[in-house]
């Protein structure tokens, strides 16, 4: 027996969540999802996760069929399922089944899945003694062609860009604007320090509004910096005091090397190291119980 997958409205074994190959999630990546964590048997800011789903959804006219608090149940119910407690769960939903066109008005009932894994860590290296990033060449998709905004199921553009990071043999990749401003990375948002400015850039440069950038402004501030959202350029990450990424998978993660200049001291700096440890406390006492 393999994992237990919410599909469809049943919890079923994984070998029975199968999707159509008429399911146009597959066919023309047409649909959404999240990437959200629990700890310690709570799910992290699970209403943010479901808002900026039903609002990606909302983005491209899809209806989710379910309210949102059905679809919180959904997350918690796949969850139990497979006594987890602390998990990785992706929550998706596609437009559904439909012909071998375009057009959206075929598909009439929307695929909804939801995996609850148990999460593959970064390495604790990783967290130890900082990344290693390059700048890709694939840009950010500008906003005027598709609002990044959006979490939709078309991740290609950010995949080109993961792949540039593989062949350079580096964890994450930095992606510029069209205009050559900083955007975020492959999957992680991006924040750097100057000073006691701590700068991260803002959504509309064509970036996804991460819920773990959120937290890490929360935590900045409290932690008495001046937390900015500002457009800036390669050379102000290479002179930064600290970088350090964020998203849900990663957490906060510091960065000492980009496009092989040394980062502040070279190795992670005294502010990451906080944020990621107010992180790390946050996340074991915060969030939605999946068992009560
Ligand atoms: N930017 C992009 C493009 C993302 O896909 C983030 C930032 C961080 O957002 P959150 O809300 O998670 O703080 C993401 C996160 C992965 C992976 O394996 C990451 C994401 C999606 C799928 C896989 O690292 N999204």
């Amino acid at each position: 027996m393999g994992l237990k997958i919410y599909f469809n409205g049943r919890i079923v074994d994984e070998s029975e969540a199968k999707v159509s190959v008429f399911d146009h999630g597959l066919l023309y990546g047409d649909g959404v999802f999240e990437g959200i964590r629990a700890y310690n048997g709570r799910v992290f800011r699970l209403r943010e996760h479901l808002q900026r789903l039903y609002n990606s959804a909302k983005g491209i006219w899809l209806k989710i069929p379910l309210s949102m608090d059905e679809m919180e149940r959904v997350v918690i119910e796949t969850c139990r399922a497979n006594n987890l407690q602390s998990a990785y769960i992706r929550l998706v939903v596609t437009r559904g089944i439909g012909d071998l066109g375009l057009d959206p008005r075929k598909c009439s009932n929307p695929t909804v899945f939801c995996i609850a894994d148990n999460i593959e860590l970064y390495p604790e290296e990783l967290y130890e003694n900082g990344l290693r990033l390059i700048t890709c060449s694939t840009r950010r998709i500008r906003g005027d062609a598709f609002d990044v905004g959006i979490k939709s199921l078309n991740y290609l553009n950010n995949i080109m860009a993961k792949i540039e990071c593989v062949q350079a043999g580096v964890a994450e990749g930095i992606m510029l604007s069209e205009d050559g401003y900083v955007a975020e990375c492959t999957g992680d948002n991006i924040f750097c320090l100057h000073g006691k400015q701590l700068v991260t850039p803002p959504v509309y440069v064509g970036n996804l509004a991460g819920i773990t950038r959120r937290v890490a402004m929360e935590l900045g501030a409290k932690a008495g910096l001046e937390v900015k959202e500002q457009l800036f350029r390669l050379i102000d990450v290479y002179c930064a005091d600290e970088v350090f990424l964020t998203g849900t998978a990663a957490e906060i993660v510091p960065v000492v090397e980009v496009d092989g200049r040394c980062i502040g001291t070279g190795k992670p700096g005294p502010v990451v190291k906080h944020l990621r440890e107010a992180f790390r406390e946050l996340v074991s006492c915060e969030g939605t119980p999946i068992y009560e």
